[in-house]
């Protein structure tokens, strides 16, 4: 059986180096989940070509064609109200509990629709009986049930990346019975947590008068599977990469040039990472403890994302503000409480911070799953995990010292408590910690999915 996997990135990027055309693999779970994937069953990528619009199909990887990527090219207008206006400012707000924060336009929700029939075009293109088509994320929904229109008989995945919101929060979205009928084209919808499956469901009774039985939704004449599948992280991989001298070495320089033992957050710069609570939290801590003063670095690590959108932008401000007060209210000669850092690190750069890292601060006000906190267990090898309880991954790592990252109180609290933890209860987690990344990693994810969509029905 072929695959076709849909989503709106694409797993490599083209990169121009004179007149020399390079693609380069994206950085990112998707890729590195799909990729091998496709690379030993052969199939079809479908996704927006970000550049070099006239490149429509592309053999990869590159220069091994043993899949095709078909790009489908988006005007700027198409983009902007499409991926950032309804995905990023109506979806994603939304499925993150920030009501304040969404914008629900008439005008977003027609270019979403026309986007995601161009998307279904795509897939029927290459769709061949007994293929399997996999759907990701929230800027798709509505791709399942286009092709399950024009195909009754194909298998159909769909992968929800984000928090599934409570119904509460659901029907506040004024497409909210659409959307949920375009996932439920799909024979299998699958979520990070139990609980997002869960609310899912019952946003499908609530809102369409669809019955559950079990793990199914009964839609009209199908029955459709609504389960968690939580994300793995490549835990062989990043371990390996943390034995690397390389990587040690950059460690050690690392904790040379920082100076103090440190706290560690890696974020992509959005409102939902919880990056000023963060901060706030730190500076409340260091209010309590003049004898860590000096003593103890926060390095927070924070790659701008979506800037076309307001709130992105205002956050940014919001943090440099929130840095300069904390660094100008405590600092002192040969010490600055707050390394900020907002340019991406290359792979190996990020593992050795992971390794240097005393304490890995994941404090998302709500997060899918995060890929973060699994990332830095797999290759610590003394630091100590705070985690957010709004985090899917929370409901796996349970050996994490879990905060409620609005009580500022309880987050300094927990700082204190990781900076003196002992050793051996620090190694005893992280062992725990590690044998269930190894166990369920991110092969044992796209093998899971897979299996059940080809079960399915
Ligand atoms: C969405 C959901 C869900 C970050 N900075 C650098 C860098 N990163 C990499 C990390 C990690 C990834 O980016 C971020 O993944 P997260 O899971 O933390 O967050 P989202 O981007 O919001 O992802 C989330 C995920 O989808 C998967 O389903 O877990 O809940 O929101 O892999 O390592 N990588 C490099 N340099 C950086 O500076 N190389």
């Amino acid at each position: 059986m072929g695959l076709i996997v849909v989503s709106n990135r694409e797993p490599y990027s083209p990169v121009r180096e004179g007149h020399e055309l390079h693609w380069k693999a994206a950085v990112g779970g998707l890729t590195a989940a799909l990729d091998p994937v496709l690379r030993e069953r052969g199939g079809t990528w479908v996704a927006w070509g970000d550049g070099e619009r006239e490149i429509r199909s592309v053999e990869l990887p590159p220069g091994e064609g043993r899949y095709r990527l078909e790009r489908l090219p988006l005007r700027e207008s198409e983009l902007q109200d499409y991926y950032y206006g309804f995905s990023n400012r109506a979806l994603w707000p939304m499925s993150h509990y920030f009501l304040n924060r969404v914008r629900y336009l008439g005008r977003y929700w027609k270019a979403y629709q026309r986007v995601n029939r161009r998307f279904a075009e795509a897939v029927l293109q290459v769709h061949r009986p007994g293929d399997l088509v996999w759907v990701h994320d929230y800027q798709l929904c509505l791709v399942p049930r286009l092709v399950r229109e024009a195909l009754p008989e194909a298998r159909i995945g769909f992968f929800w990346h984000i928090p599934w919101p409570s119904s509460e929060v659901f029907r506040t979205l004024p497409w909210d019975h659409e959307i949920l009928e375009g996932i439920l084209g799909a024979d299998v919808v699958g979520v990070h947590v139990p609980e997002y499956a869960r609310h899912f469901r019952s946003c499908c009774r609530i809102v369409l008068g669809y019955d559950n039985d079990g793990h199914a939704v009964q839609a009209p004449g199908r029955a459709v599977r609504v389960e968690s599948f939580p994300i793995g992280v490549e835990a062989k991989a990043f371990a390996e990469l943390a034995c690397s001298s390389e990587v040690r070495r950059a460690a050690e320089e690392l904790r040379r040039q920082v100076g103090t033992p440190f706290l560690l957050g890696v974020d992509r710069l959005d409102y939902t990472k919880g990056i000023p609570e963060r901060l706030e939290a730190f500076a409340e801590y260091l209010g309590r403890h003049p004898e860590a003063h000096g003593k103890v670095t926060l390095v927070q690590i924070a790659v701008p994302s979506r800037e076309q959108v307001d709130a992105y932008r205002q956050l940014r401000e919001q943090i440099e503000r929130l840095v300069g007060r904390i660094n100008g209210t405590y600092g002192q000669a040969g010490w600055t409480p707050v390394h900020y850092i907002t340019r991406g690190l290359e792979r190996r750069e990020l593992v050795a911070h992971y390794l240097a890292a005393d304490v890995m601060l994941v404090t998302p006000l709500r997060d899918g799953l995060n890929l973060v906190a699994k990332e830095f267990a797999a290759v610590s090898e003394r630091g100590v995990l705070i985690l957010s309880e709004f985090a899917g991954a929370a409901a796996e790592l349970k050996e994490a010292l879990l905060v409620n990252p609005y009580d500022y109180d309880g987050l300094a609290r927990a700082i204190g408590q990781a900076l003196s933890m002992p050793e051996e209860e620090r190694r005893q987690r992280l062992a725990e910690l590690k044998d269930r990344l190894h166990r369920f990693d991110l092969s044992a994810w796209t093998e899971g999915f897979l299996h059940a969509l080809e079960g399915a029905r």
